[in-house]
Parts: C-alpha cells; sequence; structure tokens
C-alpha cells in the first residue's frame, strides 16, 4: 500500500535550545560543544557558523580558528531533554503514528491525512509552525512514500525547509546527490565506492545490486534499495514490542507429537518470514505453551548471532518444545513461537560463514516463490501433516485462531 511518511529534524537543535534560552545569541556564529581551549568537539554548530566552515565533530580548536568571533557554549543535557519533550508531545497530536530517533528527528507515518489538513504539505506547514510557536524552535521536515527519501529530502531543504518527494521521484530527486547523503555512508563505504567510479546517487543505483553485495554484503543490498529510492522500513511506534510472534490455539487439547512439531515448525516459518520482509534478525527465541488447565510457560534461548532463518528458530523451538513436553504431561491447549531482540542486518558481515550464507539464498528464493504462487507452495517435510487439518489458501494455512494465523 502506498505510504506517506514525513520526517521531521529540527534545525541546530542544542544551540536553538540555548537562543531559546537566551535571544541575545540568535542569529549569531554559536556553538554548542564547549570552551574552546578545551578539548572537545562541536556538538551543534549554528547556521551562521557552518557558513565558516564549522560542523559538528569538528575539534573545538580547530572551530575556533575558522571562526574567532564564534560564541562557545558548554550546554546543559537536561534543558535539551526538555525541549525534545515538548517537540514529540507536539509531533504526537498530529500522529500517532510517531517513531523517535533520538532527541531532535522523528518520523511520522501520515498515509491518509490530507483529509484532516487539506494536504499533507499544509500538514507540514501547520506542525513547523506549532514547533515554532511552542517550543521556539526552528525545524525542516522532509515528505516522502518512505522512510530513506523522507529523511533525505529534510536534511536537504534545512534549515527551515519544507520538502516533497512526489511519488515516482524518488530516484530522480535523489540521482544528482553525493553518495555522502545517504545515511549509513561513512568515510569507509565512501572510499570504497569512490574507488569503483561512485560519486552521487544515480551511479551507486544503477550498480547491480550483485555487485554491491559482494563488497558489503546484506548492506550491499540494503544501499542498492536506499540508492533507487525503496525503503521498506515501517515506521516503528514506541514501545512497540520488538519482537514477531505466532501462537495458535488448538482445535482440541492435544499431546500429539507430530501435530504439536508441525504446528510450532508453520508459526516458526511464519516468523522468520516476516522478519525477513522486515530485513531484521533477532537472537532471541522464545516457545509458548498453554496447557490444559491454561497454565502458560514461555521458554527461551539466546543465540550467540542473530538469525532470520526459520530453520534456525524452528530447531531451537522445537528443542525447548521437547524439553518441555519432558517436565509436564498435560494436553496443550495453545502453542506459539516469537523471537526478540533484534539487530538490523549487515551489522555482522564480516561474521557471516558459508552455511549462514547459502541459507540466506535458499530463504530469499524461498521467500519469491512464496511471493508469488502463495505460502504453502513451499512446504517443509515437518509441516506436512498440517495439510490434513487445515484448510489452505494462498496466504497458508487457516489455522483455528485467524487472527493470529497470518
Ligand atoms: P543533528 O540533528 O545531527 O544536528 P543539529 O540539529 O545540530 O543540526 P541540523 O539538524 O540542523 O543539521 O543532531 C542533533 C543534536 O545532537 C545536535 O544539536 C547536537 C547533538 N549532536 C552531538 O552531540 N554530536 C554530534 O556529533 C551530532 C551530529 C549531534
Ligand atoms: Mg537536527
Amino acid at each position: 500500500m502506498a505510504r506517506t511518511i514525513m520526517h521531521i529534524d529540527l534545525d541546530a537543535f542544542f544551540v536553538s535550545v540555548e537562543q531559546v534560552l537566551n535571544p541575545e545569541l540568535k542569529g549569531k556564529p554559536v556553538v554548542v560543544g564547549g570552551r574552546p581551549d578545551k578539548r572537545g568537539v562541536v556538538a551543534s554548530a549554528s547556521y551562521e557558523a557552518r557558513a565558516f566552515g564549522l560542523h559538528a565533530g569538528m575539534p573545538l580548536v580547530t572551530a575556533r580558528r575558522l571562526c574567532p568571533r564564534a560564541i562557545f557554549i558548554e550546554g546543559s543535557f537536561s534543558k535539551y531533554r526538555e525541549a525534545s519533550h515538548r517537540f514529540m508531545t507536539i509531533l504526537a497530536d498530529f500522529s500517532p503514528y510517531l517513531e523517535s530517533m533520538g532527541l531532535d528527528e522523528a518520523y511520522l507515518d501520515v498515509t491518509g491525512f490530507e483529509s484532516i489538513h487539506g494536504s499533507i504539505y499544509q500538514m507540514a506547514v501547520a506542525i513547523k509552525q506549532r514547533i515554532k510557536d511552542e517550543a521556539g524552535l526552528p525545524s525542516s521536515i522532509g515528505i516522502a512514500g518512505c522512510k530513506i527519501v523522507a529523511k533525505i529530502a529534510a536534511d536537504l531543504s534545512k534549515p527551515d525547509g519544507l520538502m516533497e518527494i512526489a511519488v515516482g521521484e524518488e530516484r530522480s530527486f535523489l540521482a544528482p546527490l553525493p553518495i555522502a547523503k545517504l545515511p549509513g555512508i561513512g568515510k569507509k563505504t565512501g572510499t570504497v565506492l569512490n574507488s569503483l567510479g561512485i560519486r552521487v546517487i544515480g551511479e551507486l543505483a544503477n550498480v547491480p545490486a550483485s555487485v554491491l553485495k559482494s563488497h558489503f554484503g546484506t548492506f550491499g543490498e540494503i544501499l542498492h534499495r536506499h540508492a533507487n529510492g525503496i525503503d521498506d522500513r515501517k515506521v516503528e511506534l514506541p514501545g512497540a514490542a520488538k519482537s514477531i510472534s505466532r501462537e495458535t490455539t488448538f482445535g482440541q487439547d492435544t499431546r500429539d507429537h507430530s501435530l504439536l512439531k508441525a504446528t510450532l515448525g508453520y508459526l516458526g516459518e511464519r516468523v522468520g518470514a516476516e522478519l525477513r520482509q522486515e530485513g531484521s534478525q533477532a537472537r532471541c527465541v522464545t516457545l509458548k505453551l498453554r496447557y490444559a488447565d491454561f497454565t502458560t510457560i514461555t521458554r527461551r534461548h539466546t543465540l550467540t548471532r542473530a538469525t532470520d532463518a526459520h530453520q534456525t528458530i524452528t530447531s531451537i523451538g522445537l528443542k525447548l518444545l521437547a524439553r518441555a513436553l519432558s517436565q509436564e504431561k498435560q494436553l496443550v491447549r495453545l502453542i506459539g513461537i516469537g523471537v526478540s531482540n533484534f539487530t538490523e542486518p549487515g551489522r555482522q558481515l564480516d561474521m557471516l560463514d558459508t552455511s549462514d550464507q547459502r541459507l540466506e539464498q535458499l530463504n530469499k528464493a524461498i521467500d519469491r516463490i512464496r511471493k508469488k504462487y502463495g505460502f504453502t507452495a513451499i512446504q517443509t517435510g515437518r509441516i506436512l501433516p498440517l495439510k490434513d487439518i487445515f484448510p489452505e489458501s494462498d496466504d497458508g494455512y487457516t489455522l483455528h485462531t485467524p487472527s493470529l494465523s497470518r
């Protein structure tokens, strides 16, 4: 479904808060980070200071050399936290689909909100105005169909900016920008890309995903998608449990091992498929069982390495199941499996060994076929017993608790 995402980022955040508290600092080159005679770096520089080449991360001594008349402020975190809270509260008034990314930055999913505000652009104008009126802070907003494009649009529009990228325009918008504008491309990745003759995002977009993958692993594939303006990441709600789970209640309480294993296998496959779709990997696998008398137990195992392979998830689930059943003789009423403790893929590329890579390739192929022909187009031997019990659809099996059997 087409989405509309906003990325909102406050301008020169620490400095702007200082300027609210002391209006004499407005319109001047101001640096928050500490006294220039101290060791340390610039945390935030006003746009007037940036005109002299100052930027976050620059040693304070260098900053003073480049801009001797800059005003240097130590800063205090509690003020910034308070201002951040005010900022987020305003955003939450506009959409409950709010994901805050640190103190001065957030994504809002505003899909369908145009009817309330006239247009999404008008909504963004209203948001900027309220942040200005109620917190005294300047902000910049990017609007697009996905997170990555919205974030880059906000960044490009700074300061006090507002930029909307129409659906279909993502690639042409990104194409002329230097690759460093793409979040995630730091010095190291940038150097490798430069050595391949890639300087702007449009050039990166034209490199086959397989080539980027050979250089950067899974991160290379993400780069390829992002450079092409494709980003499926959802706006994650705060406190939204970082976990994915599937469970089902049996039509009749059971101790039938082959049914229990088949059901667990199936639920594990669903969990793995969703993890991969989310582009996440998880380290913790949890088995849930509810017995005939309604006592519910969970058993969990933490992996040394995050995974998105249902094979791994299921095999751990089965071990936990065998152990649980050996200690409890009651019939089972409900079974479930979940994963938590997420990491983004790409964080642990160097550690992937060949068996992991083969599993990853296999699961990609499985996902592709299922996307085309339906979930039950591929079934592992373990879950085949379900065939005789549950009706099938393109979406998989219809278990007894349909809302949970996605
Ligand atoms: P940013 O949003 O990256 O920077 P900014 O708000 O100062 O400037 P702009 O968004 O207009 O480019 O970071 C938000 C705050 O986080 C920033 O005000 C200070 C703090 N910060 C640091 O302490 N150290 C850093 O290296 C960076 C980048 C930010
Ligand atoms: Mg900012």
